[in-house]
């Protein structure tokens, strides 16, 4: 087995909780390509994140690949042999995202970047809050992470709405429209949270028009891939103030770059990538679980359907 984490610290600490079946089973750990590529021939199970795809197509032993997050298209690779079995993780991250979209949603209705600028100016600025209760949030993707933030939403006295591929209705969720609804549910939202996996079909979801179907006070919130949003065009809605502003935890290019505007814009907060963070310790038990279902040939939990990219 491998365990590859970009980080040796955090590479090694995935690995400490691994459960091996046997004695007969060896653990290796490694944290940059150089030292993955002489272990990955002789690997049968690889618990990674961030594998560097090129190694893949040497992987001549590999039967499964349990990721170490949601997202799994760095995986999705041509060098993927197709008889590898991928998994991701599941009932993880929904309530860490659902927090952060709390969160951000309070820090727009309670203005908390203003106060603080007016803190630090020691001015006495009166402004009133807004209400978070009532507001409507549209999920943009209701699976595993988009379902707990309907659910938190709610309970702070939000009204959901959603967008998934069928439009098949979701408990607690008011309406759920259907692909050919975005823009009539975005239409309707003060705030968007995106959490679909990034696929051909979501590429690109929300481009300039979906963006003009937007109210001009509400808020978009990308936790799903950066390419899932058209950055131009987005860029533009945000200069030219035809939208509230936007929470960015994903880009096109992470780290984003010092000299890209979304750092300098008023109307954007940017977090590094951490709406939904990978902890070795709790991401172990769905691991360890796999694990023993793959030593005693039972079906794994989470197997991506490669077609569809997730
Ligand atoms: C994930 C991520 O997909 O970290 O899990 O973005």
């Amino acid at each position: 087995m491998l365990v590859y984490y970009p980080d040796a610290p955090t590479a090694r600490a995935f690995a400490d909780f691994v459960r091996l079946p046997d004695a007969s089973t060896s653990l290796h750990v490694a944290s940059t390509p150089e030292e993955a590529a002489p272990l990955v021939g002789k690997t049968d199970v690889l618990y990674g994140w961030k594998f560097p795809p090129e190694l893949l197509g040497r992987a001549s032993r590999l039967r499964w690949i349990q990721a170490m997050g949601a997202g799994v298209e760095r995986f999705l690779v041509p060098e993927l042999p197709p008889s590898v079995v991928l998994t991701r993780v599941t009932g993880v991250f929904g309530p860490w995202m659902a927090e952060y979209t709390v969160g951000w949603c309070l820090w727009v209705t309670q203005r908390i970047h203003l106060f603080q600028r007016e803190q630090q100016a020691r001015r006495w600025t009166a402004v009133d809050p807004l209400r978070l209760h009532g507001a409507v949030l549209c999920v943009v993707g209701l699976g595993d992470i988009g379902r707990p933030i309907a659910r938190t939403a709610r309970r702070m006295g939000m009204r959901v709405i959603g967008v998934t591929r069928r439009g098949r209705p979701v408990a607690g969720v008011e309406k759920v429209h259907d692909l050919s609804g975005l823009k009539t549910a975005l239409g309707a939202a003060d705030f968007v949270a995106l959490v679909v996996p990034l696929s051909p079909e979501t590429t690109g979801l929300i481009g300039e028009e979906e963006l003009a179907a937007m109210k001009p006070s509400a808020w978009l919130i990308n936790m799903a891939r950066g390419p899932v949003v058209v950055e131009g065009a987005l860029i533009r809605a945000l200069a030219e103030r035809r939208i509230g502003g936007a929470v960015l935890d994903v880009f096109d290019t992470e780290p984003l770059p010092a000299e890209h505007p979304l750092w300098t814009m008023d109307n954007v907060a940017v977090t590094p990538h951490i709406s939904g963070p990978s902890d070795p310790a709790e991401i172990a038990p769905f691991f360890n679980d796999n694990l023993r279902r793959f030593v005693e040939g039972r079906p794994l939990r989470a197997v991506v359907n490669r077609a569809r990219g997730y």
